[in-house]
């Protein structure tokens, strides 16, 4: 078993949507704890940072002006495998190919306003989680229910 922390946004299309509640509470559902949260604009500095990994691709111009758009709602989620149970939850990144069930799949429909982002491993959440929060903002505490959905 292992904890681990990841980066989950609610992209501008979500918090315009008014869908932000839907995306947490199916986070919540999973049994995911949320240790930190907080509502922000990024920059395009932000922003170029946190998408590093797409600069060069064609599709990057319109991804930064998308997310720099619009207030984004950033937490830090944890959990058993939290990374890859976010990733599941959230579905693939295009909402044509996500499967029904997955927030992508069942609120989504274009892969450029897919409502959601998740770390893709545990060494780009260490980062992405650096890149939004302070480890003063990142709290530690305990539910009483963890117990019924990991066991004691
Ligand atoms: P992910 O969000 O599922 O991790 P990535 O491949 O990391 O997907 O891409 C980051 C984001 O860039 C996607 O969530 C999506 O919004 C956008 N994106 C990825 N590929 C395309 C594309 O082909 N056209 C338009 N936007 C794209
Ligand atoms: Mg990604």
């Amino acid at each position: 078993m292992s904890t681990e922390q990841t980066l989950v946004l609610v992209k501008p299309d979500g918090v315009q949507r008014a869908l932000a509640g839907a995306v947490i509470s199916r986070l919540e559902a999973r049994g995911l704890r949320i240790v930190a949260m907080k509502m922000l604009r990024l920059t395009p500095e932000m922003a170029r940072r946190h998408y590093g990994a797409h600069v060069g691709k064609a599709f990057f111009p319109g991804l930064v002006e998308f997310i720099t758009s619009s207030p984004v709602i950033a937490m830090v989620v944890e959990g058993q495998n939290a990374v890859e149970m976010v990733r599941r939850t959230m579905g693939a990144t295009d909402p044509l190919q996500a499967q029904p069930g997955t927030i992508r799949g069942d609120l989504g429909v274009d892969i450029g306003h897919n409502l959601v982002h998740g770390s893709d491993s545990l060494e780009s959440a260490a980062q992405e989680i650096r890149l939004f929060f302070s480890p003063e903002e990142i709290l530690s505490y305990e539910r009483d229910v963890d117990r019924w959905i990991t066991g004691p």
